[in-house]
């Protein structure tokens, strides 16, 4: 594939450890992906952003690529639940980490817009490893430079991420606002959904905000008594409704802090492992799915490593629908 000459400049190669079971039968992530340089194309593309500039509290998902990629690679390729095999017939790559400017966030943005634009007109679908959740802000707006029309867009966090923020100053907690509100093709409120929202967390003002706007917030409580299904279900028909595309935003605070402790603000009583898992099958598998981005994995603030383990098993999955939705499994 081709990138513009200033984007592969953008774009730094990551490191790759050797294999930890040397089973012949094992095909792992590692196996089967390609390089970008040399393949022709590729159905999905990971990019790192090792970026926390923007973070209000506990920093350290600067450090999120590189540890969940180092879970990432050594997946197997088959998963028994939902049955789908990556090996054949689908193509990963991975075009490395965007170069930032770690102390100037509106310019990060700048270059990340600019680099996952042109990542999409190759026709791969990003999947994005963060970093910050102000970095939602470009991930999403590069969809958007890249249809015709309105992105739909599924936010699963614990907060609301609406912030008019102090000093009105761009952080990890005004990504969406900036996209309803700033973006020369604004989000559309009715094809905004804020799932798993939850705990002691969040601002009512905010909440006002969103109820105002005609957001629809469906808060992990919700998610618990109603099931995983239904909730999604009707958060598709939102992001779909009359949009050409849908981007699937995953803060890991808002999965419960049983399973995600590793992040700037751990999140009691959200969503469990099966339920963010279902979803982002439910939700990658979806005609309109084009990219995910998993952001705030914090591995300086984990606990065995399981939350940088929890991440790749949402990218795995969010592969695993990708294929689905090409009609190739
Ligand atoms: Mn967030």
């Amino acid at each position: 594939m081709q990138l513009g000459k200033d984007i592969e400049k953008l774009l730094i190669d990551v490191p790759q450890p050797g294999k930890w079971v040397p089973d012949e039968y094992d095909v792992s992530l590692k196996d089967i992906m390609v390089d970008w340089r040399k393949a022709d194309k590729a159905d999905v593309g990971i990019v790192g952003i090792p970026f926390d500039t923007a973070v209000m509290g506990r920093r350290g998902c600067r450090f999120g690529p590189e540890s969940i990629r180092s879970s990432l690679i050594f997946s197997d390729v088959y998963e028994p639940g939902i049955d789908v095999d990556l090996s054949k017939d689908f193509t990963v790559t991975d075009f490395g980490n965007i170069d930032v400017m770690l102390t100037d966030v509106l310019k990060t943005h700048e270059r990340v817009e600019k680099v996952l634009t042109d990542i999409y007109k190759t026709g791969v679908t990003p999947v994005v490893i963060g970093g910050d959740h102000s970095l939602a802000y470009p991930d999403i707006k590069a969809l958007m430079n890249n249809v015709k029309g309105d992105v739909g867009v599924i936010n699963i966090d614990g907060h609301l991420d609406v912030r008019i923020s102090h000093h009105g100053e761009v952080s990890s907690g005004t990504p969406f606002r900036r996209l309803m509100e700033e973006a020369p093709k604004p989000l559309k409120p009715k094809n905004f959904v804020e799932l798993g929202i939850n705990g002691w967390l969040n601002s009512r003002f905010y909440m006002d905000y969103c109820r105002e706007k005609g957001i629809r917030v469906i808060p992990a409580r919700e998610v618990h008594k109603r099931g995983i299904e239904k909730v999604v279900e009707e958060a598709l028909d939102r992001a779909g409704d009359g949009t050409d595309a849908i981007f699937l935003s995953i803060d890991i605070d808002g999965v419960s802090l049983a399973y995600a402790p590793g992040t700037c603000a751990p999140n009691a009583g959200g969503l469990t492992d099966y339920q963010i898992l279902e979803a982002v099958w439910l939700i990658g598998s979806h005609p309109l799915s084009r990219g995910l981005d998993l952001l705030e994995v914090a591995p300086s603030l984990d606990a065995a490593g399981v939350t940088s383990i929890m991440g790749s098993a949402i990218i795995m999955q969010y592969l695993g629908a990708t294929k689905k939705r090409l009609g190739r499994s």
